[in-house]
């Protein structure tokens, strides 16, 4: 059996939290043969720590044999001790009547405060997936509060759009999910984000050819993956859970038990990469091996793709000026 390694999550006892945890502890997400040793973060607040305490009692009751230690904190600087992945969850909700600048500042307070502890305390390899909203612009709080670890020990969630963007693509191709490759999804979090088809294949064969509908892709693909968590809380009356777990753990185990070539959506920080600017934490299609992810580069980009890239690009440079002076 391998040497445990140690997994903080943030927001421990909410819903994500919930739908994220045993899943993580059955070894879905680092491997069948890789004990796992919980560090759960909760706000300090009474109820928050008696429902994380819930959530460990029904942990301990499914006897994991790959957990091999939990603990509940509600302080960054010890939740994140000797930490060698980090799912940060937990974050700021839009109150009533909030406006979108005191939503990023509140935000950044907690990223900053996270960041900083990461610094000080984490494991110098940590892999870090912020998925608390706005998830890039957390992950970019984040990763500049943290200068002495490299930059790209920081990433943001886009796993949700991209299997979103697939199973809207399975859908109207009327193939398997799993046989269709090379799925790409540009820029935030957010309903900007660019889900791109341009170069995917169903078992060798060009998806945009088995479409070849501009306006289906304008018109329905791109707003129906953009508002997808909208159209759940709709539905549900509340908003993504499992689906947001399930992207977190597909996300951090592709990222360290690699993707085989294949194709999958990271929000990463820029070096350059299409022009977007070094340091925004931007969704680009990646491969992942060895523990570390690449860019794949040399895609063309169109003038339609540019125009998608380039807006939400503008939103992401918005929040980030948003929270400057902050940082
Ligand atoms: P919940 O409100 O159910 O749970 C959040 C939990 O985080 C709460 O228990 C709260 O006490 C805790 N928390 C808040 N601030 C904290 C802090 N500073 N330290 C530790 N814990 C803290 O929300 P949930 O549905 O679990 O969603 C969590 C976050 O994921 C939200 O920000 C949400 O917007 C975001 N999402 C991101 C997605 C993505 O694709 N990136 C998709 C799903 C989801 O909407």
């Amino acid at each position: 059996m391998k040497k445990p390694v140690r997994v903080a999550v943030t927001g421990a006892a909410g819903q994500i939290g919930y739908a994220l945890l045993f899943r993580i502890a059955s070894g879905e997400m680092l491997g069948k043969d890789q004990p796992v040793i919980l560090q759960l973060l909760e706000i300090p607040d009474e109820k928050a720590q008696k429902a994380l305490k819930g959530v460990m009692m029904e942990l301990e009751d499914c006897a994991f044999p790959l957990l091999a230690g939990m603990e509940a904190h509600s302080d960054a600087m010890t939740a994140f001790k000797d930490t060698d992945y980090a799912l940060l969850v937990g974050a700021r909700p839009r109150g009533p009547g909030m406006e979108r600048a005191d939503l990023l500042a509140a935000n950044a307070q907690i990223f900053t405060a996270q960041g900083k502890a990461l610094n000080a305390v984490a494991s110098r390899n940590v892999k870090v997936l912020v998925v608390g909203n706005p998830a890039n612009t957390n992950a970019y709080i984040a990763m500049k509060s943290a200068p002495d670890l490299p930059r790209k020990n920081f990433t943001a969630m886009l796993r949700l759009d991209h299997n979103r963007a697939l199973s809207q693509i399975a859908a109207k191709t009327g193939k398997p999910v799993a046989s269709i490759k090379q799925m790409a999804v540009w820029g935030n979090h957010s309903p900007t984000m660019y889900a791109d088809y341009r170069f995917a294949t169903v078992e060798g064969a060009p998806v945009k050819d088995m479409i070849n509908d501009q306006v289906w892709n304008k018109d329905v693909f791109l707003p129906t993956v953009g508002k997808r968590g909208a159209a759940i809380i709709e539905a549900r009356g509340l908003s993504s859970a499992a689906s947001a777990a399930n992207a977190a753990i597909d996300h951090m185990r592709d990222w360290a038990l690699g993707t085989n070539g294949a194709w999958v959506t990271m929000g990463v920080p820029s070096n350059g990469e299409y022009g977007i600017p070094k340091d925004v934490m931007f969704g680009y299609p990646v491969t992942c091996e060895g523990g570390e992810y690449k860019i794949v580069e040399g895609l063309p980009i169109d003038e339609f793709s540019q125009e998608c890239i380039n807006k939400t690009l503008a939103e992401l440079q918005g929040e980030q000026d948003g929270v400057k002076h902050l940082l």
